[in-house]
């Protein structure tokens, strides 16, 4: 019966998590996968949540009834907040069908089915490069995936002229995934003013913009890396947003996201959630509870709020930190090699442009992981092992 069913070739980031925990050697260094480590090496567990979950009362906690298709009302509310700012006109005007998801990955998949639903012939493009899981879900939702330009691998920044151009050049209705901030795997964004461009292109082209954001408050500021949602929702635009809490509420396995689509209108929003939450009945029925009732206990408390934003600030800091330190230990012992673009790169990641031989070395070498496209996550970097860390760099460079 399975003769023919072909051996897993491995995902690029969770195999190689699978590789780094059968490693023996006792300093190893994970930076491939996107998770974000304290100065300890450990995932931590943020004041915030611990300070939600001890205020969540004892029958919610035990209670196991079924959430709703589209998850807890107040998460939703939640995360409109989050999203579009607390002056939304947007979440007042009822023109965005916001639901609870399994994580990002979860928003992706039901905002591509759905999207497949209705518009089947259309082509996903993604950025070139991407997370590799934007090309699976969307593959795997049925659509044709294609690259947008966007990655110059000269300026280490982005190719804006080349990214608008092929933007010019899509079929109306193309979806487009973009990354609002903290662009994986590139660290390199788009400035306010091209974003502004980007969104009138958008416009002209009736393009169909799919935001996907894991990693808000790890560029700028919570607030100034929303910046490309709010300006999508300003000019009126329809769009996507899928939103992950895996990072920045250090909640990786509890599966908290949300998918949010923005409409013309109340009503339209109103028949948009209905097939959304049709979407979710035909894949897994409803979301789990305990993530999603910590999450919204934070965001919907003034206090909890507060103590949550500053602690994604620290972790901001650390991150910038490390990236300084990175930077100036390998240029101090190689003073003709320029890593600007370590600093000037944003959010968890940075692309190192390292070769997948060069990659190898680090790790069969010196047990340093990053991805095989030359990804080196930032956030797994301390002052324990940031000058190992260097040392190799400094090997293969
Ligand atoms: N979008 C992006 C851009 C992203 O980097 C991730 C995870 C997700 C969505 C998924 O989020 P979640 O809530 O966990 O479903 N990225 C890291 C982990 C992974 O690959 O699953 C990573 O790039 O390492």
């Amino acid at each position: 019966m399975f003769e023919h069913v072909e051996p897993f070739p491995g995902d690029p980031i969770l195999s190689l998590v699978e590789a780094f925990n059968a490693d023996a050697r006792h300093d190893k260094v994970n930076l491939s996968i996107g998770i974000y480590y304290d100065n300890e090496g450990r995932i931590p567990t943020l004041g915030s949540v611990v300070d939600a979950e001890r205020s969540l009362p004892e029958r919610v906690l035990t209670s196991a009834a079924y959430l709703p298709m589209d998850g807890l009302a107040d998460f939703r509310k939640a995360v409109q907040v989050l999203l579009f700012g607390d002056e939304s006109l947007v979440a007042e005007s009822q023109r965005v069908a916001t639901i609870q998801t399994l994580g990002g990955s979860g928003a992706l998949k039901v905002g591509a089915d759905f999207l497949h639903r209705y518009f089947p012939s259309s082509t996903a493009f993604v950025s070139d490069y991407t997370w590799d899981n934007h090309v699976g879900i969307f593959h795997g939702a049925g659509f044709k995936v294609d690259r947008y330009r966007y990655f110059d691998k000269l300026s280490k920044g982005v190719d804006f002229e080349g990214m608008l151009s092929d933007m010019l050049a899509m079929r109306e209705q193309s979806i487009v995934v973009l990354h609002p901030c903290c662009h994986n795997p590139t660290g390199a964004d788009l400035t306010p003013a091209q974003w502004d461009r980007l969104v009138s292109v958008f416009q002209e082209r009736n393009l169909i913009p799919f935001l996907d954001v894991a990693y808000q408050g790890f560029g700028d500021g919570i607030e100034e890396d929303a910046y490309a949602i709010r300006a999508f929702e300003r000019a009126g635009v329809k769009f996507f947003v899928s939103n992950s809490f895996s990072k920045i509420f250090s909640l990786y396995n509890e599966r908290v996201g949300a998918l949010s689509v923005v409409c013309k209108d109340a009503e339209e929003a109103e028949r948009v959630l209905g097939q959304l939450k049709s979407t979710v009945r035909i894949n897994y029925s409803s979301p789990p509870a305990t993530g999603a009732r910590i999450v919204s206990a934070v965001l919907l408390d003034a206090e909890r709020n507060r103590v949550w934003r500053q602690e994604v600030g620290l972790m901001r800091e650390r991150i910038r930190g490390m990236r300084q330190v990175l930077r100036d230990v390998v240029e101090a012992k190689k003073p003709d090699v320029d890593l600007s673009y370590l600093t000037s790169q944003s959010g968890m990641f940075s692309f190192t442009g390292l070769s997948r031989e060069r990659v190898e070395m680090l790790r069969e070498d010196w047990g340093v992981y990053l991805l095989g496209n030359g990804r080196l996550c930032v956030a797994g970097l301390t002052t324990q092992n940031v000058l190992r860390v260097a040392e190799a760099l400094v090997s293969v460079i």
